[in-house]
């Protein structure tokens, strides 16, 4: 198999399992060279805890990628998420608009929202620079409320297929080629993921937990990204990584102490087994 060399962009919360300590170990245990571009440290993730810490990197980001480019280093995947500044959507479409390789695979999670409401630090005026990251990606991987807000549609927890179509419907206006939306399902008692790839709609539905956990969408995104870079194709990785999400949550259920993340780690043999590697 072809050993990848990917990037991907996202936060450090040094505590709190989401983004690049979620990403790092998940995408590196699938077998490929992961490097990072870190976007702001955070003491904790913003989901829970009060008084984090935050330093934004984004004055850092143009000299490292100009380092990068006399190197002439170039990427297979590049993946991104939890950004630090509206500034920094711009140096990281031009990322995505520049170093990658032939046939570099980018994937976006816009990462901005969940539950109907936009995390902490952001405002609409985020939402509105990444849209213009659609244009650039290969697959955008939201959740309802992230493509809910991308496109300016109502949240809604009852919809049908209809409302569906429609939200795909404009992300393609927005640019998008691919959109892998996550936590969707006709049927309460379950959930899943969609896949709207040129004009085609594949789903898949499995269990859905009482209680979902935080940084689960990181976790998500890392997976399938770890699949892409093995060699399956965006259903067959979108699945594969739905598979090992409900698996982190199920490994968490229950430690009312572990409120803040999943437990992805135990579970990491599990992924290697869908991914066929023992
Ligand atoms: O899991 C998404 C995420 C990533 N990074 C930070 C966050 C969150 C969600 O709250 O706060 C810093």
């Amino acid at each position: 198999m072809a050993y990848k060399k990917i990037l991907t962009i996202q936060d450090i919360s040094c505590v709190g399992q989401c983004s690049l300590t979620v990403a790092l170990p998940i995408i590196s245990a699938c077998g490929h060279e992961t490097c990072i571009l870190p976007s702001a440290v955070l003491s904790t993730h913003t989901g829970g805890f009060s008084g984090f810490t935050f330093r934004d990197l984004t004055d850092d980001m143009p000299s490292i990628v100009e380092h990068w480019k006399k190197e002439k280093i170039a990427f297979d995947i590049i993946y991104t998420g939890y950004l630090g500044s509206i500034k920094q959507v711009g140096i990281v479409k031009n990322i995505l608009d520049t170093m990658g390789k032939d046939k570099c695979i980018k994937v976006v999670d816009p990462a901005f929202a969940d539950n109907g409401k936009l995390y902490s630090i952001f405002d609409m005026e985020y939402v509105e620079a990444m849209r213009t990251l659609c244009p650039s990606c290969d697959v955008l991987v939201p959740n309802l409320s992230e493509a809910c807000f991308l496109t300016g549609m109502e949240y809604k927890e009852d919809y049908d297929e209809q409302y569906i179509i429609m939200l795909l419907s404009r992300l393609v206006g927005l640019g998008c080629k691919t959109v892998l939306l996550t936590g969707i399902s006709f049927d309460k008692s379950k959930t899943g993921i969609l896949l709207y790839d040129n004009g085609k709609i594949q789903r898949y539905e499995h269990e859905k937990m009482a209680k979902g956990a935080h940084g689960t969408g990181d976790i998500y995104a890392s997976a399938f990204v770890g699949a892409l870079a093995c060699g399956k194709k965006n259903f067959a990785a979108g699945k594969i990584a739905a598979d090992y999400t409900l698996q982190c949550i199920k490994d968490t259920q229950g430690d009312k102490k572990h409120w803040y993340g999943a437990k992805f780690e135990p579970s990491l043999p599990y992924l290697m087994k869908l991914l066929g590697k023992n």
